[in-house]
Formats: structure tokens, sequence, C-alpha cells
């Protein structure tokens, strides 16, 4: 299978979703600037260990007398160096530096809930979730309601094994959305990979994030806390829709 961009996991996937939010554009890009420094250290120490097997070895520093006729390189064993020892713990520590501003800065953003203008609830079950939209309610309250994972001998073709649901969480893209998510039984994890969400989902604690979907589309994602016999069978199906057309969803569900 080749490489494309998709909104789910395709077999054998080693890159990212396409991003739909600018917490995982942030995410990628991080992702990208600390492979510069990994690809850096990787060659730089695999080119110094080389160096220290080759010249160091115990034939080319005797440390006899009749062996340093023989040597090769230098003929004082080296046991400590002042100065390579500062360079080996400054330029470390600088870079850690660098690489922990931008993680911090990504970080922080990511806990930043901008005045939201619409919150929904998701909730943990074993094994399923269920969604709750509490701006948004009738006479019955507010409109809530299970999201069931569909077993795959009831698939139609072209869905997607272990990923689709029943009832999809339809949300608004271009708007600034609060997501509670806590968890009735035992621990969950709410994600999806595309909108750079990963958040538990605790019984007795409501953990909150923000959502900022930039384009529509379908995005798939699983419960990522191992929670018993069923946790493979509780995906989660983000549509993100205009605003016009989450309001008619909307309209039609209550
Ligand atoms: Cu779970």
């Amino acid at each position: 299978m080749g490489f494309y961009l998709s909104d789910s996991s395709y077999p054998w996937q080693i890159w990212f979703h396409e991003s739909a939010t600018p917490i995982m554009e942030g995410i990628v890009n991080l992702h990208h600037d600390l492979m510069f420094f990994i690809t850096f250290i990787l060659f730089f120490v695999f080119v110094a260990m080389g160096r220290v097997l080759y010249w160091f070895n115990i034939d080319n520093n005797p440390l006899t007398t009749q062996g340093a006729k023989n040597l090769i390189f230098r003929n004082e064993p080296i046991t400590h160096g002042t100065t390579i020892e500062v360079v080996w713990t400054v330029i470390p520590a600088l870079i850690l530096v660098v690489v922990a501003l931008p993680s911090f800065a990504l970080l922080y953003s990511i806990d930043e809930v901008i005045d939201p203008s619409l919150t929904i609830k998701c909730v943990g079950h074993q094994w399923y979730w269920s969604y709750e939209y509490s701006d948004s309610a009738n006479e019955n309250g507010s409109l809530n309601f299970d999201s069931y994972m569909i077993p795959e001998d009831e698939l139609e073709l072209g869905e997607l094994r272990l990923l689709e649901v029943d009832n999809r969480v339809v949300l608004p893209t271009g708007t600034h959305i609060r997501v509670l998510i806590t968890a009735l039984d035992v621990l969950h994890s709410w994600a999806v990979p595309s909108l750079g969400i990963k958040v538990d989902s605790c019984p007795g604690r409501l953990n909150e994030t923000s959502l900022f979907i930039l384009r529509e589309g379908v995005f798939y994602g699983q419960c990522s806390e191992i929670c018993g016999v069923g946790h493979a069978n509780m995906p989660i199906v983000v549509e993100a829709v205009k605003v016009q057309s989450y309001i008619d969803w909307l309209i039609e569900k209550i």
C-alpha cells in the first residue's frame, strides 16, 4: 500500500495523520524540529564511537614501554581532558534548552481554552463512548447519544473495520469547541490523531481540552487506555462539517 493522506489509520502506517487542527500542526512541526537534532546527535555519536573504538583500543594505547615502540597514534594513555568535558556538558545542555522552549510553548498552548462557543462532553464506558451536547437541550434534557462500534459482519463496502460507529460526533469547523472528557466505569482515553487530541477519561474526574477544526472531514480515533476486553471495540468518529450543516444536524437531532 502506497503513501496517502488519510484521517484514519492504514496498515503499516508510520507517518502522522494529516492534521486538521492548529494543535496537530504544532505537534507535527515540533516533531520535524526534533528530528533535526535527533539526526545530528545520532550521526555525531556514531562517528565519535567509531573513532574511539578505532584509536583508543589496547593495541594503539599500550601501557608498557615495549608496547610504546609499536605505537601508531600517540604514546601517552589518555585518562581525562578538562576542555572536552566542559564541551560535552555545555553543548548537550544548550541543545536541551533549545528543544525545551518550543516544546513547552506547544504544551501550554494545548492547555489553552479560548472562549469556546460550544461544549461537548465525551463519556467513556465499557465499551462504547457516549456524547452530550450540553448547550443544546429540549424538554427531555440535553442532547446526548451513545456511539457504538459497527461489528465486522455489519460493515458495508468501503467502511473501516474496528473504526466505524453507529452515531458519529458531528462538530462544526472554524469554531472554538470545549471538550470535556470523563468516564463512568474505568479509565479510557479519548484520542483522535488528526485533531491532535489524546485526553485521559477518568471516572470521577472531568478533563478539559479545546478543539478548533480547520477543515471538513471524518476523523477516526480509538480508545487509548487499556480498559478491558472491549478496548479495541470502542472507536471514535468525529465528523466535521460547515457550521450551517452542523446547525441543520442539531435541529434534526433535538
Ligand atoms: Cu476504553
